[in-house]
């Protein structure tokens, strides 16, 4: 017989994957977390009956919502990921021999716990780098206390659901930019065109408002709500400076030169609402 597990983030949509077996199923301080053994996409992770990660298809995610402000920026020495407990995006910022710190505001221990048991063949354990610093904390705080402070902010999160709908607030936007250094850039993750227009448009109306030259971009992930999401750039750099940037060392299993570019072309009835 077959298990399933299936996603409801949405009251008419729904995707699942089957799942040969539950790897771990607990109540953390903050959310429920499960770890899925599914076909195809190996290990999964599911925060409150959300698909966060799966090893088959994070690399798009993590690659994207990484290299995209990183590049653009050119040597960035600091970097901040808000959430990203899972490490996956700790794993590609570490890959640029120019950071110098990459601190890590994650709110839920448990995360980086059971990830660094179940994801070790995706992520090795990126905290072990002397370079990686974790906090256990809420990011708000963070970036008040630290204005003007990161070359690059990768903003990792759940959905806009319970605790996290803050951080898709003007006020996080603000915030994240105030904490940025001159020429420094963010990505954040910024859901899907199809479900979540009107959100996208705010965040962006926000950000534009804040610096030159935001923009969204795309990736394709499977796994995710529309079989994909979307990041915005925030930054006074364009986000075109990273085309001219060499790439880390290691090697990349999604992101190249072409995917770059054309993560931001954006479809017709999209970019009319984004961009007017
Ligand atoms: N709808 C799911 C969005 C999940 C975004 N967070 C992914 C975290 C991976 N580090």
């Amino acid at each position: 017989m077959s298990i399933w597990f299936t996603e409801e983030l949405h009251p008419y949509y729904r995707k699942s994957l089957r799942v040969k077996h539950i790897l771990a199923d607990e109540q953390t301080q903050y959310q429920h977390l499960q770890l899925l053994e599914t076909e195809f996409f190996g290990k999964t992770m599911v925060l409150d009956g959300i698909i966060q990660l799966t090893e088959r298809d994070n690399m798009g995610y993590h690659e994207m919502i990484v290299h995209v402000p990183m590049l653009a920026v050119g040597q960035p020495k600091r970097v901040l990921i808000v959430g990203g407990g899972d490490g996956g995006s700790l794993q590609q910022v570490l890959r640029y021999p120019s950071v110098e710190e990459a601190a890590v505001c994650e709110l839920d221990r448990r995360v980086v716990e059971l990830s660094r048991e179940h994801f070790a063949a995706s992520f090795g354990d990126p905290w072990v780098d002397p370079r990686a610093k974790l906090l256990i904390r809420d990011a708000f705080g963070y970036l008040e206390e630290n204005p003007g402070q990161f070359d690059v902010i990768i903003s990792d999160t759940t959905d806009p659901i319970g605790m996290a709908e803050r951080l898709f607030s003007d006020e996080f936007y603000k915030l994240m930019v105030r904490a940025l250094a001159p020429g420094g850039a963010a990505a954040t993750q910024c859901e899907q065109p199809f479900f979540d227009t009107e959100l996208i448009k705010q965040i962006y109306k926000a950000a534009k408002g804040l610096v030159k030259n935001p923009a969204y971009y795309y990736a394709n992930i499977p796994t995710y709500p529309g079989g994909g999401i979307g990041f915005m750039y925030v930054s006074n750099t364009p986000w075109t400076e990273g085309l001219k940037t060499p790439y880390p060392p290691g090697e990349n299993k999604y992101f190249n030169p072409e995917v770059h570019k054309a993560a931001f072309a954006l479809p017709e009835f999209f970019r009319k609402e984004l961009y007017g």
